[in-house]
């Protein structure tokens, strides 16, 4: 028998959503299991010593073992699918933009969301209301690279869907949520339309 699969996460998070996404697409059911991250429910103890040491969801659990960081729980649910590219040059450029996403994109792009959708921009303190602009900065900077790759092909690696287009549209498609408006990437407009066209696929809110 297969090993059961528990997200442990918070649904409204981007990095949740790229698993369940994943998941969708390629027809595998998830168990979830919800944490208040704004109640500290991922640092205590229980969750330190068994889910994940470094205090963070998403976290997929395999039968008894736990594998934190989203970007690698959709490769252990996508491998051997066609989300990962065989061709050798297309699996690396796939990976290519994953570390981007995680470098460039989601520390820019989601943690404004989450400051302004989730805190509260009130609710700020001074450390970080200064990061803003560096981080509207740098957002808009993580935009434009795409942009100017999707302005020429509809994936952003190979030639079809990959864990490439997953990890990078969950912040991307929700980005006015944190201040950036995606008016000025058209092609990144239509990308997210293709996206969401693919066959299995479910919106962010989904239960
Ligand atoms: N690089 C990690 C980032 C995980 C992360 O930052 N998780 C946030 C929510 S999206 C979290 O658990 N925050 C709660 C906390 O830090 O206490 C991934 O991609 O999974």
């Amino acid at each position: 028998m297969a090993d059961a699969l528990i997200l442990h996460e918070y649904s409204d998070s981007g990095n949740c959503f790229k698993i369940r996404l994943t998941a969708a697409l390629l027809g595998v059911a998830l168990e979830r299991r919800e944490y208040d991250i704004q109640k500290g429910e991922t640092r205590t103890e229980h969750f330190l010593t068994t889910v994940n040491a470094n205090g963070r969801i998403p976290v997929l659990q395999i039968g008894g073992r736990f594998l934190p960081e989203s970007n690698a729980a959709c490769c252990w649910l996508a491998h051997g699918s066609a989300l990962i590219p065989t061709d050798r040059f297309d699996h690396a450029d796939m990976l290519r933009w994953m570390f981007f996403e995680q470098y460039n994109h989601e520390p820019n792009i989601a943690t404004l969301r989450f400051w302004r959708r989730m805190v509260g921009e009130d609710r700020l303190d001074s450390v970080q209301r200064a990061a803003i602009p560096a981080k509207e900065g740098a957002g808009h900077a993580a935009l434009a690279v795409m942009e100017r790759q999707l302005e020429t092909r509809d994936w952003l690696a190979g030639d079809a869907a990959s864990l490439a287009d997953i990890c990078l549209f969950a912040y991307s498609h929700v980005a006015h949520q944190g201040g950036f408006d995606l008016d000025a990437y058209p092609a990144i407009q239509a990308w997210v339309g293709r996206v969401t066209a693919l066959p299995g696929f479910v919106p962010i809110d989904h239960r």
